[in-house]
């Protein structure tokens, strides 16, 4: 028998397609892009295509599992449901008698997008009074960077780029990361607009564009005021906008006057002509539209950068309500409230904070100890920076680990239990865009593969078996999601989001918001939110790693580690074992090193050391590695994840990861 329902994809990107799901014999057998979906448009990316091959997997974890072997050897013994949760229980009560709640740490993030399934461990957590996690790993320093001169203003609505006479993509791999994003660009083009992409590395994106940029990575501040420097000097700033509606351009403008071209060209990687060349398609085209990625956070500037690029498209007034123009990072489409998910109230005392890119460190570090940590919706083996840290906590005799998961990954084979988790097409849950301005519900299309339950249900189950009384831990999902629902900002009046059906998305009002007036002004160059250790102009400096002399004379070489198309963060991994994975370094850097194209090679630091596979090739700049896509771990292929080479230092707003600013070297692989 063959069905098709309608449902969305899980996945951690802008993009959340609406899609087909093929269902023959109760198996997912196929999954195409809803026709109907006004951003999806009927198409989806390689990766979901392949999709259904993982949720029917044989690879699928379908029962609980008992660890037999030594930590990371992967021997496990299929246990029952009941002894899994006897165990869970006695471990986590003896914790939390013997060492106290905050000895327990929660490890989660976006392996599901789904709101309910993203944060079902919380209302648990809080009550167990567990130490909290600092959720920095993705968009916390881009966003904080945003807030420092944009306030609470949201992004632009996208569809405007379609109107754009130019298109400028900034640190964001479009053809990669957020595909729906690259027929408004078509649609401009169509029309004689350009696209410009500024990437330290020649990406699929930036070989499309009209102009290119290789700024070197954590320049882009330098960049940004370059460009300002001169649209300023030439006195091409939009001055009534800055008049009317911003604060503070005075600051900046004297700080612009005073620097120097060596100190902007150096920092940048670019020259002052080219600079200048990128200052003129601003002023020639004030119907720009600016993409902003979070890649270009990734580094010790990465507040900075995009600080500095938003006071650039504010200088120009990019936010005045005029068609064609905007800037987007984030969508911030609905006003999300966490209480109805979270049920904060449950927490009787602050805990402290474990920032999530230091998990090495917190694993073998830090005091109070770590005894037990919960990961479930993440693979912290493989996206957390410096993982033989990671490895060397996991790897602790005294830690008791539970990871809860649909696959055996790297992670869950450290773990002491290892719990089957259902994926998103056995749930419900709601979804909400971060490129676009769209929500929408699941249900079911599948039934639960072997014993797995979501993350729901194993956190109310938990919860009773702890015997946790209060209210929350009798909702059902529907209470939980009705309730979250009914909070959310941002849905239009006439809509009722009580009675969504999979297949209805609804549009945020916030997709038509002005951003020039009301609650959204003044925005200032001069930013109110910052600590005092903060400048609070966007100004030049040095990075943290990357210019770090010492360093520099051991590993000359710097290395980003952007996403890959065939994966989502580590997600897919388990297609791909025995591939090493590609490094694309420079004829310049090949050739001393006797490197030539398809050799194996060894890439190292202080941290780690991985293989790949060399691509020699111009794409790459001179002195710059570039790794794409978190592989997975196979240490018998001699297969090791990127994450190895990665650094714990964080980002200078928000602490996040510093994913793209590493130095290594580089040598034949023996
Ligand atoms: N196929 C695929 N899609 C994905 C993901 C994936 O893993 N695979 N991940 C998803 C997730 S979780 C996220 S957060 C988004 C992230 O998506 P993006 O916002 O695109 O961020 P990144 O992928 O980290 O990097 C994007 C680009 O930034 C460049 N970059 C690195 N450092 C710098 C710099 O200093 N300056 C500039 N200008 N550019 C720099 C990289 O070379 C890369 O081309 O993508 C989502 N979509
Ligand atoms: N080197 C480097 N590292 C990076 C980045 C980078 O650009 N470079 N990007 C960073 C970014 S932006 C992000 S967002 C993080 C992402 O970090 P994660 O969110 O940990 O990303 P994934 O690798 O996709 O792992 C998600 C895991 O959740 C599991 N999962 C999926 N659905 C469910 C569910 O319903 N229940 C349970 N229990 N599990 C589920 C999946 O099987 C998968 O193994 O990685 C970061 N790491
Ligand atoms: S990963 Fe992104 S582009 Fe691919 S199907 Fe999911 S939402 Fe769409
Ligand atoms: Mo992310």
């Amino acid at each position: 028998m063959t069905s098709q329902r309608k449902t969305i994809c899980p996945l951690d990107c802008p993009d959340a397609c609406g899609l087909i799901a093929t269902i023959e014999n109760g198996k997912l057998s196929k999954l195409t892009g809803d026709p109907d979906n006004k951003v999806t448009k009927g198409f989806i990316c390689r990766k979901m295509r392949r999709y259904p091959e993982r949720v029917e997997s044989d690879q699928r974890i379908l029962y609980p599992l008992l660890r037999t072997g030594p930590k990371g050897s992967g021997s496990f013994e299929r246990i029952s449901w009941d002894e899994a949760w006897t165990i869970l229980v006695d471990n986590l009560s003896s914790i939390q008698r013997e060492q106290g709640g905050e000895a327990l740490m929660p490890y989660s993030y976006a392996g599901n997008m789904g709101h309910v399934a993203q944060t079902a461990g919380m209302p648990f957590f809080n009550k167990f009074g567990a130490s909290r996690q600092g959720r920095t790993i993705c968009s916390a320093t881009a966003k904080a960077g945003w807030k420092a001169h944009m306030g609470a203003c949201p992004g632009a609505d996208p569809e405007k780029a379609a109107d754009a006479s130019l298109v400028v993509v900034w640190g964001i791999n479009v053809k990669v990361t957020n595909v729906h994003f690259w027929p408004m660009i078509q649609q401009c083009r169509k029309k004689g607009g350009k696209l410009l992409v500024i990437d330290p590395y020649k990406n699929i994106t930036a070989k499309a564009a009209d102009d290119y940029y290789p700024v070197k990575p954590g320049g882009d501040a330098a960049l940004a005021l370059g460009a300002l420097k001169v649209i300023v000097e030439r006195e091409k700033h939009n001055k009534t906008f800055i008049k009317q509606k911003t604060e503070g351009f005075e600051d900046l403008e004297k700080y612009l006057r005073g620097i120097t071209w060596p100190g902007i060209e150096k920092e940048s990687g670019l020259s002052k002509a080219r600079i200048t060349d990128l200052a003129n398609w601003l002023i020639a085209n004030p119907r720009t539209f600016v993409r902003i990625g979070i890649g270009l956070s990734r580094n010790s500037r990465g507040g900075m950068a995009v600080r500095a690029i938003t006071c650039l498209g504010l200088a120009l007034g990019l936010m005045e309500n005029k068609d064609g123009t905007g800037m987007l990072l984030s969508s911030g489409a609905f006003q999300t409230n966490d209480e109805p998910l979270e049920h904060p109230s449950l927490s009787k005392k602050e805990t402290r904070i474990i920032n999530m890119v230091q998990l090495g460190d917190a694993l073998t570090t830090l005091t109070p100890k770590i005894h037990g940590l919960f990961v479930f919706n993440s693979n912290p083996l493989s996206v957390a920076p410096d993982s033989s840290k990671v490895k060397e906590g996991l790897a602790r005799e005294d830690l008791f680990t539970v990871v809860h998961e649909q696959l055996m990954t790297p992670t869950a084979k450290y773990a002491d239990l290892v719990l089957p988790a259902t994926t998103s097409f056995e749930n419900k849950d709601v979804y909400s865009t971060y490129g676009f301005f769209q929500l929408g519900i699941t249900e079911p299309v599948i039934d639960n593969k072997g014993e797995a339950i979501d993350n729901f249900t194993l956190f109310q189950t938990l919860a009773a078996k702890m015997g946790y009384t209060e209210p929350a831990f009798h909702e059902t999902f529907d209470e939980r999601l009705q309730n979250y629902l009914s909070t959310v900002g941002g849905i239009p009046e006439t809509v009722d989001v009580r009675s969504l059906k999979p297949g209805d998305y609804v549009e945020s009002i916030n997709k038509n918001a002005v951003f020039d007036q009301g609650e959204y002004l003044p925005f200032r160059f001069v930013s109110a939110n910052l600590a005092s250790d903060q400048s609070a102009i966007p100004c030049l400096g040095d990075l943290y790693e990357n210019d770090d002399s010492t360093l520099l004379a051991e590993f000359p070489l710097q290395l980003i580690t952007p996403p890959n198309a065939s994966y989502l963060n580590s997600t897919f991994g388990e297609m791909h074992k025995e591939d090493p994975g590609i490094l694309l370094i420079h004829p310049d850097d090949a050739t001393h090193r006797n490197i030539g194209n398809g050799d194996m090679v060894k890439v190292f630091n202080r941290r780690g050391y991985i293989n790949r596979k060399a691509k020699v090739t111009e794409d790459t700049q001179p002195g710059l590695l570039v790794a794409e896509g978190i592989n997975w771990e196979n240490p018998e292929k001699r297969i090791y994840g990127v994450n190895e080479l990665t650094s714990q230092a964080t980002a200078d707003l928000a602490g996040g990861g510093t994913f793209h600013e590493s130095l290594v070297e580089v040598c034949l692989l023996s």
